[in-house]
């Protein structure tokens, strides 16, 4: 039997390009828009720090129905072992599933949908090593999150239904893994005591959008907003890439959301 690659190990990517109408994307707060070019260049830094990290990453084009669809991340789940093709939370989102579907179903031999009912977005979901944690959300409800740990089920994992914060939009706005044992975390989320089974790092007081940092094999991506992070991150020895997420954080996205990662087995 081969043993699982860390949940951080990454040989293959997809993303998907900005389309121009990504300046309407969905925000809680209005802030402004961000500019088309200030997304475009963020993404392209984006593509070349995944690739830099030792990923193969496949480039889908611009969807200008879609304004959120550069965020690959909401509609499907990836695993070595499959894909699972979810039923975002957000009515402008839904049909983003049937856009990435056939490239998921070209590139995995198992693509399993989410069952009825319910909604479920990628956002509000975390692999961790001994569990997939399903963060319940305003856009991931109980249902679509039972579902959800269905279909894990049959890709033999074990999915865990746990509590977003009030108010923050997904799960891993609020968190990433940084490496097997340890999970970077806001204060307001390790307050839950979601993460007992980790060695928590917490975000510094008004840094709280740093939470949703990417680990990809051996660099962690952190935004570049957020000095206090990346020294943090930095004293403890992790190899940070920081990368700017100003104009998508405009629109509630972070590094995380950008991609759609896993371990794609040799044949
Ligand atoms: C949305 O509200 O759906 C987008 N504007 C942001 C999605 C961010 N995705 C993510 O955190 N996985």
């Amino acid at each position: 039997m081969t043993s699982r690659p860390e949940v951080y190990e990454f040989n293959a990517a997809i993303v998907r390009e900005p389309a121009r109408s990504v300046v309407n994307g969905l925000r809680a707060d209005d802030r402004g828009n961000p500019t088309f070019d200030g997304v475009k260049a963020e993404h392209t830094a984006y593509i070349a720090a995944v690739r830099a990290a030792g990923v193969e990453v496949t480039v889908l084009p611009a969807l200008e129905s879609f304004p959120d669809s550069i965020f690959v991340e909401d509609p499907a789940l990836v695993f070595p072992e499959g894909a699972i093709l979810l039923r975002p939370g957000a009515e402008t989102r839904v049909r983003e599933t049937a856009e990435i579907a056939p490239t998921l179903k070209a590139m995995f031999g198992t693509v399993l949908d989410l069952p009825s009912p319910g909604f479920a977005d990628g956002g509000d979901v975390l692999t961790a090593p001994k569990s997939v944690m399903i963060g319940l959300s305003a856009r991931t409800d109980r249902a679509g999150a039972e579902g959800l740990i269905t279909s894990l089920d049959r890709l033999g994992r074990k999915g865990e239904i746990v509590q977003t914060p009030e108010g923050v939009l997904h799960f891993k706005s609020d968190c990433s893994l940084l490496d097997s044992e340890t999970m970077l975390s806001t204060k307001r989320l390790a307050r839950s005591g979601v993460f007992k089974d980790f060695r928590e790092v917490l975000i510094p007081e008004g840094e709280e959008p740093a939470a949703n940092a990417l680990r990809v094999n051996d660099v962690v991506m952190v935004g570049a907003d957020y000095p206090r992070t990346i020294e943090m991150l930095d004293r403890l020895g992790y190899k940070v890439v920081a990368l700017k997420t100003t104009e998508i954080g405009k629109i509630d996205a972070g590094l995380s959301c950008m991609s759609l990662r896993w371990h794609r087995r040799a044949n």
